[in-house]
């Protein structure tokens, strides 16, 4: 109670004197009756789980996870007296003092090819559904920290972890972006902004992507990879102004599709890259990415491509991000880094290999001893891996069932998010042996959409056209031939209606008129012209404040009014959540996953120095209401939950 007395603003600010607690007693009684309430809801949570097992929208399958607890990386840091040292100045440093400018003149001064670690974000996207809690990605931050000082970054934010983060974990955000920052002060942060998109699926207005960047930057956020999905300029340089104008480190992406070595019918050869990231960096982009976001880049691929880049652009850092679904993700990083990359992005291998990005162990095996050596440690690298792989083993309820690489990407060209996503519901729905036909589908669903980059929300369209095609059974010419009459998932309209933009080599005809044939959008008009968010109005953030504070009370921040602009049923709904349970980002993943048994005892700290202990210590018959009785030890206090069987 004292901890939390120093953060009550009138004795924090007031006379500090034990008389103070002697005359405000009820300060005392009002901590002691909001943390029992905390650990009622909890204990609420856990009797629930234990029923009925998680919420399904978790998508949780029936493989338990592992019993026993990864062990916890310790590395000495930096600052432990003895440690050893990286290089000063660190790339955080000098952004920190002196700009995104100095950031990338230091980038490309680095002889060493630099690394970005992608676990904490696109690694478990790909490999693990994004359920990634952050109490186990807090574990492991200090000693990434230590093993990876200098680091180009961590990339462990943005892309899909905002949204999962509040619908399916029930967490906040931007509670995980603080904590990762107090965690790892020193190394650059990285997050994927969806460019017009911000961190969602549909264009916002543009006030809300300045705001939401400007947000994330006060919040710890450093380098922001800025994607479209179908790299349609206008929108690149939305979210690239918005970056820009937050003080953040502009990382435009080009999204890289096709075979730059062998293009087809003249698309997506090396002029048409070459272009693309002109425009980018005449907009003013402190670093270039190319986003190889199925896999594609091969190693012929990368060393034309970037070889290309780093001639025309000798000044510009250049990022290269890659999955490994083919199993060709290390020799396309090697290649990219010998062709002139400054920096490459893998994970632990623990989380790196197949939909997700290549080993991080072997790039540094691989580069070691070159001039290009990453300096990175593979023997410090050990303990943090260690833990990946036995956390890993914690989330099995959440592991598509892929057990190898599968070079028919270079068929469907479906990202590594998706193409894992996808499998694991075709699993969940029984349609597994039909998971052969949906790749196909998708192939064909790209060729009738004008074989477009598909990456989020681009492609969210080809797969639903895919699926649309599989349930009705219909042929990629029947498709096109019945188009008029067809009713199309809402996405592939909108698409066709230009609501993600202008695809690279324009709409496909006739397939586009027939749909849209007799469709309007709201102002009249059959499409968009250009820029889809050009088109809405800006938001006033003032009156989406009051609004939440209507509705969900007084400590809506800042950062809620951005959850909230970005998802407003989902953050509505993690509210009442909430509510209901409070915050169960403290409860350790197994027991937040699966039922516990009955003599389980779990510990978790539900604030620094405040620890619980819930033991589950029966579980009663149904009742005729359909309710069971669900009696817990709560630090040795015995709490009753009634909780309806809905199974
Ligand atoms: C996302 O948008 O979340 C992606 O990972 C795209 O590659
Ligand atoms: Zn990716």
């Amino acid at each position: 109670y004292l901890i939390g007395l120093l953060s009550d603003e009138d004795f924090a600010s007031g006379p500090v004197t034990t008389r103070f607690i002697e005359e405000h007693p009820e300060l005392l009684d009002a901590r002691a009756e909001r943390e029992r309430n905390r650990g009622e809801r909890l204990t609420r949570y856990l009797a629930q789980v234990t029923v009925n097992g998680p919420e399904p929208t978790l998508g949780a399958t029936g493989h338990p996870p592992a019993a026993a607890d990864p062990i916890l990386p310790t590395l000495p840091l930096p600052t432990t007296p003895g440690a050893p040292q990286p290089p000063p100045p660190s790339l955080y440093s000098i952004y920190k003092s002196k700009g995104p400018e100095a950031f990338a003149r230091a980038v490309r001064a680095s002889k060493a090819t630099l690394i970005t670690d992608t676990t904490t974000r696109d690694a478990h996207q790909s490999l693990l559904a994004t359920r990634l809690r952050t109490r186990d990605i807090l574990a492991a931050m200090p000693a990434m920290r230590a093993a990876m000082p200098n680091a180009y970054s961590f990339e462990n934010w943005g892309g899909a972890t905002f949204d999962v983060a509040m619908r399916f974990l029930r967490e906040c955000p931007w509670e995980r972006l603080s904590a990762m920052r107090e965690a790892v002060p020193d190394v650059p942060f990285q997050m994927l902004l969806r460019g017009a998109n911000g961190v969602g699926y549909t264009s916002y207005p543009d006030n809300a992507v300045h705001k939401f960047c400007d947000v994330a930057v006060r919040s710890g956020m450093d380098v922001f990879r800025v994607f479209d999905s179908l790299n349609y300029l206008p929108n690149l340089q939305l979210g690239m102004d918005a970056v820009g104008q937050a003080g953040g480190i502009v990382e435009a992406a080009l999204c890289y599709t096709g075979d730059v070595t062998n293009p087809v019918q003249g698309r997506y050869d090396l002029d048409y890259f070459l272009g693309l990231a002109r425009d980018l960096v005449e907009h003013g982009t402190h670093v270039l990415c190319v986003k190889d976001m199925a896999g594609l880049l091969r190693p012929e691929a990368a060393t034309l491509l970037i070889g290309a880049l780093r001639k025309e652009f000798p000044n510009t850092p250049i990022h290269v991000h890659t999955h490994d679904t083919a199993g060709t993700g290390v020799a396309s990083m090697l290649a990219a880094s010998r062709a002139g990359a400054d920096a490459v992005d893998a994970a632990f291998d623990a989380m790196s290999g197949m939909t997700s990005q290549p080993s991080l162990g072997a790039i540094v095996a691989g580069l070691q001893g070159t001039e290009r050596d990453t300096g990175l440690d593979l023997a410090s690298l050990a303990p943090v891996n260690e833990y990946w792989e036995g956390l890993r083993q914690v989330y099995a309820p959440f592991e598509s069932g892929q057990l190898s690489g599968s070079s028919d990407v270079f068929i469907h060209e479906m990202p590594g998010g998706q193409l894992t996503n996808l499998q694991f519901q075709s699993r969940q729905n029984n349609l597994a042996d039909r998971w052969p036909d949906l790749k196909r589908a998708y192939a064909a669903a790209n060729r009738i959409l004008g074989d477009i980059p598909k990456v989020t929300p681009s492609s969210k369209v080809c797969g639903d056209l895919a699926q649309f095609m599989i349930t009705n059974d219909l042929s990629e010419q029947e498709v096109v031939e019945r188009a008029e009459s067809l009713s199309f998932p809402s996405s592939v309209v909108e698409y066709l209606q230009g609501y993600l933009g202008v695809p690279p080599y324009g709409f496909p005809e006739p397939f586009r008129s027939r749909v849209l044939k007799g469709r309007t959008l709201p102002s009249g008009k059959t499409h968009f012209e250009g820029r889809p968010g050009a088109e809405l109005e800006p938001l006033d953030f003032e009156e989406v404040e009051a609004d939440l504070r209507k509705r969900f009370g007084e400590r809506i921040t800042e950062q809620d009014v951005m959850s909230a602009v970005m998802y407003p049923s989902v953050f509505a709904d993690w509210s009442d959540f909430v509510a209901k349970y409070g915050d169960v980002s403290v409860i350790p993943t197994r027991q937040f996953v699966s039922p516990m048994r009955v003599g389980e005892e779990v510990a978790f700290e539900i604030e620094k120095g405040k620890t619980l202990i819930a033991k589950l210590k029966f579980v009663g018959e149904m009742d005729d209401s359909g309710q069971r009785e669900v009696v817990m030890e709560l630090n040795g206090e015995v709490r009753t939950a009634r909780v309806l069987d809905e199974k």
